[in-house]
């Protein structure tokens, strides 16, 4: 037993808050939902996926971590491109841990830097995605990132989110971190991410990865009605010509989205998706807000 479990009173577990950032599609969403071990945050190929923090807990008999994911820190060039900046910096105020995320199988450069000069002292640095190199180059790349990121004696933990490998250690390491302190999540709660929000953010996950290159940032779903089992979402784009290419030809694009949801959901749910233009709506501050982001 370590010294800092003894010292825990009896309601009292190794627990606080872990803030994951990086670059935009470092595999952030997809390492949290592999340590919490469901699907809490969707994921995909394209960068700014996440657009909002989503808190997930790790529950154990000694211990509560709740994983704080946020959106990719990148140079933004839009105004919901500095709200996602936003959120995921904010973010980094008042943690317990925060795990820098870069890649094993690219260049760590001037981005990842960047973001490790607005993390906290102690920062965990994660080479995620080892799983597309080969030994030789990882070590390479173990050595470069504490130079590139200039984290002098950072700790560094190779994984891959999607075998899993390297992430009980990194898990291990995290709780040794962590505070004696309350339990902040009641049992059985995995994510603060309300139910219909997360439906809607399930279906922008399909449209992103049925879309054409651009499209991903001009999507925007939210649930409009919640009569369980009929939920209704919109689907916002931000021009004319982007409504037929989300609905496809004769409606299969929106088929196959709505298919490959329900698929997620409790059986008997009843999705009915609708497209609808709101003009440039990635420029607009005020409806930004609204939807959430
Ligand atoms: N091969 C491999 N791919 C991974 C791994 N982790 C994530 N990915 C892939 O990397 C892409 C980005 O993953 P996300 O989890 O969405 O990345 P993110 O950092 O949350 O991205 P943003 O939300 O856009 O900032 C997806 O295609 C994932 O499947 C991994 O360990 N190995
Ligand atoms: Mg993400």
């Amino acid at each position: 037993m370590s010294e800092r479990q003894l010292r825990l009173s009896e309601d009292e577990v190794a627990s606080g808050l872990v803030t994951v950032v990086g670059r935009p599609n470092v595999g952030k969403s997809s390492l949290v939902n592999t340590i919490v071990g469901t699907k809490v945050a969707i994921t995909s190929p394209v960068p700014h996926t996440t657009r909002t923090r989503v808190r997930a807990v790790l529950d154990r008999p000694d211990a509560q971590l709740v994983f704080v994911d946020t959106p990719g820190l990148h140079r933004p060039r839009t105004p919901l491109g500095e709200r996602l900046n936003e959120t995921a910096s904010s973010s980094l105020e008042e943690v317990d841990a925060c795990v820098l995320l870069v890649e094993a199988n690219a260049p760590i450069g001037r981005g990842d830097r960047f973001i490790a000069e607005l993390t906290p002292k102690g920062t965990v640095v994660v080479l995620n995605k080892i799983d597309r190199v080969r030994p030789g180059q990882l070590l390479a790349q173990l050595e470069r990132a504490h130079e590139a990121l200039g984290l002098e004696g950072a700790e560094l933990f190779p994984v891959s989110a999607r075998s899993g490998e390297g992430v009980d250690e990194l898990i291990s390491h995290l709780v040794s971190l962590m505070p004696a302190g309350p339990r902040y999540f009641p049992p059985g709660m995995v994510s603060d991410v309300p139910e219909a929000f997360f439906v809607a953010e399930l279906v922008r996950e399909q449209l992103i990865n049925f879309a054409e290159e651009e499209l991903p940032h001009s999507i925007a779903c939210r649930v409009t009605e919640w009569e369980w089992p009929l939920v209704r979402c919109e689907i916002l784009v931000e021009r004319e010509s982007q409504k037929g290419i989300v609905i496809g030809r004769g409606g299969q694009v929106l088929k196959r989205v709505g298919t490959a949801v329900r698929a997620q959901l409790p059986e008997g749910a009843y999705l009915e998706l609708f497209v609808k233009v709101e003009k440039g709506w990635q420029r607009r501050p005020d409806i930004i807000t609204r939807l959430g982001y």
